[in-house]
């Protein structure tokens, strides 16, 4: 009987679903295990072939939990707020939350069609007013805690559009939509105060097993640097204070630089003989983005102040002070003293602009170059600090500049305030009014959720500002403190605010007392297996930690740390090796993959497909392996005879349930999968297979096919489902290998004696004998004319030469 997976992976799913075999329940006496990955966005696409290889292999593991007694929750739900569907919504005319819930069907439908065991009672979508209820809720608290705030900031406006861009809008610098011009306009928008806990989500990754790829990308990320605050004062009589990771090169600052958009300018209007010069610079610096402002190989520009100057405060030297763009308003105090013979850039800088390089740090040729090792460098030309190794002198300095008033050290970071406001439509509003007497003022919680309008356009407005502002009914409003007139917030949430908090709802997602009871997240939390794309590392996932440590304070939830552990699958490509996209028509869509192979195929060959942490190719011919191994497993049942484990197989059998055992637990999905298909061989090699036999294998498989390994657990008749047993386990002592010791010959003469398994095949035992050291020097540059192998006793290799 030929096996017809889409009847019986259909009947499966039914069963599942209508038995509700995968929900998890609250039950705080039992062991639990939360397993998540990231939920999707819901694009008009559908399901990507790369969606399912996270999926699959936390469901592998969700399922194998299961069957090792925990309580699992393994949820999924939908990121559904953004960009792609709200301009398709105004492209096409309808309604963004009709467009929403018809991608959310397909999806589900594919995910379904899958076999992955998410709890669906505890579906989830950011988008609907009972979940956003509670990401207004917590935006409210951060403001109570004064972490959201009000702050001009530039934003990327189109101006033939004559609209604000998101960054993912900007495509090489023009408007993705239009092929527009973008320039940058400030404008004041809401921010939250991540900054705050920078140090603490530093400190607290040595808590958390992450792969330490994520832990470097997020370290760098936040970036902390040490150095020093220095002030200079200058000769308009106001101070200038500057950041620098290098206090010990003070000696060798020959000229200051501010950036363009440094508030002293303005001050200074009057006494500066090229203001007009300094404004087209700032106009000109103003157009460009930080990236284009730092990078390195940029020719260098900028204009020298004409009327105030600077003195060095270790020498009383006055020194010239100019305004470039390499220099950013927002880092450090957006001044630097510029050191030409130890910074790359200032090298640059000075070299184009004829300043004087001071080499204060020995051991380069600084007319060349910047030396900037302070490994190995001996300070000299430095007074009080010649002689000194810079670690040294940056105490000594600091010390100095402490005790003379002139300067602090200081900790800075390179992480900025997470700009918390898009002028859209499709995202949670800001539950704020404002109010000419009292200013900001928090909507109450009772008058949560603040629900989206109706509008009949959602295309943002001519001047730059959220559709929502063209309803004057509900923008105007009452002030909740003084009761007089007052406007609504018209900005919404970014894309990222619902997915900060999501993995909580699914906690406890009915409840309408709070984001999720004390009690459900006390037991269900931290999420124990977090996986997710590498392209998430630094903005949702130090989003959502941030917070949880938020609701860590303010007591929601009872540890500081969202997720225990956290791992990142590599991108699955083209048949050609290149990124799947529809322009180079590589795509392979999943569900002809499951149309024509069936879903447990297709799971077998995404976790076969190679290493989980990189990248795979897409090959249509490992597919067809996996499907000729399920087969295989189908004809099974033709040959089945009583009985429990054969001797000849027991060895085997505990050593497969041993790698697959372990093999899951470090995603080697690819490795466990071919234990078994080892093992079916060698079952095969029998002619027969034992009830015991069978019933052990059907459950190693089971997480990774799950519909035919129920359907053959049926058939076969091993009483109720699968999902109901208990995982395998092994004994140690029958895992390991038999062995015996042989002799390894050249031309019939013994030379050596070597422990190989017992059950080495010919080739494996004649490498062996060939890596053994004695043999190997003794037919190196020789030809070997005859391999010999007599099982069990010895190596014969017959050289010539
Ligand atoms: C003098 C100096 C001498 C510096 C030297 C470096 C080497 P990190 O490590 O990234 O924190 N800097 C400070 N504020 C800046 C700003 N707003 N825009 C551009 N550059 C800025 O780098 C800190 C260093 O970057 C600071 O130390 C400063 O240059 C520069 F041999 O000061 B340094
Ligand atoms: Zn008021």
């Amino acid at each position: 009987m030929k096996y017809d997976f889409s009847t019986v992976e259909k009947k499966w799913q039914e069963i599942w679903e209508k038995e509700g075999v995968f929900h998890a329940t609250n039950d705080t006496s039992r062991p639990k295990f939360y397993a998540l990955v990231e939920f999707p966005y819901p694009s008009g696409q559908g399901l990507h072939v790369g969606h399912p290889r996270s999926y699959t292999a936390l469901d592998i593991i969700a399922r194998k939990k299961r069957l090792q007694g925990y309580n699992v929750l393994y949820p999924m739900g939908w990121d559904a707020f953004g960009l792609p569907t709200e301009n398709f919504a105004i492209k096409n005319h309808v309604h963004p939350a009709e467009v929403t819930k018809q991608n959310i069907a397909r999806f589900k439908q594919q995910l379904v069609s899958l076999g992955l065991s998410f709890d669906w009672s505890r579906e989830i979508n950011t988008t609907d007013p009972n979940y956003y209820k509670w990401t207004q809720w917590i935006f409210l608290k951060l403001f109570e805690k004064g972490l959201a705030y009000k702050k001009e900031m530039a934003v990327n406006w189109c101006n033939s559009c004559k609209c604000v861009l998101a960054n993912e809008e900007v495509v090489n610098g023009v408007c993705e939509r239009c092929g527009g011009e973008v320039v940058r306009k400030t404008k004041s928008q809401w921010m939250l105060g991540i900054t705050k806990y920078a140090q603490r989500l530093i400190d607290d990754l040595d808590g958390v097993d992450y792969i330490e790829r994520v832990k470097t990308q997020q370290r760098n990320w936040i970036g902390r640097s040490t150095g020093a605050e220095v002030n200079f004062e200058t000769t308009s009589g106001d101070t200038l204070t500057v950041y620098t990771t290098r206090p010990d090169t003070l000696f060798g600052a020959t000229y200051m630089v501010i950036s363009p958009e440094h508030p002293i300018l303005e001050k200074w209007a009057d006494k500066l003989h090229n203001m007009d010069e300094v404004r087209t610079y700032q106009a000109e610096a103003a157009s460009k983005s930080d990236f284009e402002r730092t990078e390195l190989v940029k020719d260098k520009t900028g204009v020298r102040l004409d009327g105030v100057e600077a003195i060095n405060p270790v020498n009383g030297r006055q020194i010239p002070i100019f305004i470039s763009d390499y220099v950013l308003i927002s880092y450090g105090t957006g001044a630097i003293m510029a050191v030409p013979a130890h910074d790359t850039r200032d090298w640059e800088f000075a070299k184009k602009f004829n300043l004087p390089i001071i080499e204060v740090v020995k051991g380069g040729d600084v007319e060349k170059e910047a030396f900037t090792d302070c490994a190995t460098g001996v300070m000299v030309n430095s007074g009080m600090l010649d002689g000194l190794s810079v670690e040294d002198a940056k105490v000594k300095i600091v010390d100095w500049l402490e005790q003379e008033k002139k300067g602090q050290p200081k900790v800075n970071f390179k992480l900025r305030d997470w700009v918390f406001a898009r002028q859209r439509y499709w995202g949670e509003p800001i539950p704020i009014v404002h109010c000419d007497k009292c200013g900001y003022v928090a909507l109450p919680e009772d008058q949560l959720p603040l629900k989206l309008p109706e509008v009949e356009s959602y295309e943002p407005t001519q001047n730059g500002e959220s559709p929502l502002a063209a309803l004057t009914d509900w923008v105007n409003t009452t002030c909740p403190k003084c009761g007089g007139s007052a406007h609504r917030e018209t900005d919404t949430m970014p894309q990222w605010a619902g997915s900060s908090w999501y993995f909580m709802r699914y906690c406890d997602p009915h409840n309408n007392d709070a984001l999720a009871s004390k009690e459900a997240l006390d037991y269900w939390l931290p999420v124990d297996w977090y996986n997710g794309g590498m392209e998430h590392t630094t903005l949702h996932l130090l989003y959502s930690r941030f917070w949880h440590k938020f609701l860590y304070d303010i007591g929601v939830v009872s540890m500081p740390e969202p997720y225990a552990k956290r791992t990142s699958h590599g991108m699955i490509l083209g048949e050609n090796g290149e990124k799947m996209s529809k322009s180079r028509g590589n795509v392979v869509n999943p569900d002809e993959i499951v149309n024509q192979y069936g879903a447990d195929t297709m799971r077998l060959y995404e976790m076969f497909i190679g290493d989980f942490e990189k990248s795979a190719p897409w090959s249509s011919k490992s597919i067809k392996g996996c499907k000729r191994f399920l087969d295989r497993i189908w004809d099974l049942q033709e040959c089945i005879v009583e009985g429990g484990i054969r001797p000849e197989l027991e060895r085997n059998f505990h050593k497969t349930i041993k790698k697959v055992t372990i093999d899951i637990e470090n995603l080697k999905m690819n490795t466990a999968i071919a234990a078994m298909m080892a093992l079916l061989n060698d079952i095969s090699d029998t002619g027969s297979i034992t009830k015991e036999e069978f019933r052990t294998l059907l459950l190693l498989l089971n997480p990774f096919a799950p519909h035919i390994t129920e359907e053959l657990w049926q058939l076969v008749g091993f009483g109720s489902m699968v999902t109901s047993q208990t995982w395998p386990t092994y004994d140690e002592s029958k895992c390991v290998d038999d062995t015996v010791e042989i002799v390894l010959q050249i031309n019939g003469k013994v030379r050596n004696r070597l422990v190989i398994p017992a059950d080495i095949s010919k080739e494996d035992a004649i490498a062996a004998a060939k890596q053994d050291d004695k043999i190997a020097s003794q037919i190196e540059g020789k030809t070997i004319v005859k391999e010999i192998y007599v099982p069990k006793k010895l190596v014969n290799l017959v050289v010539k030469g």
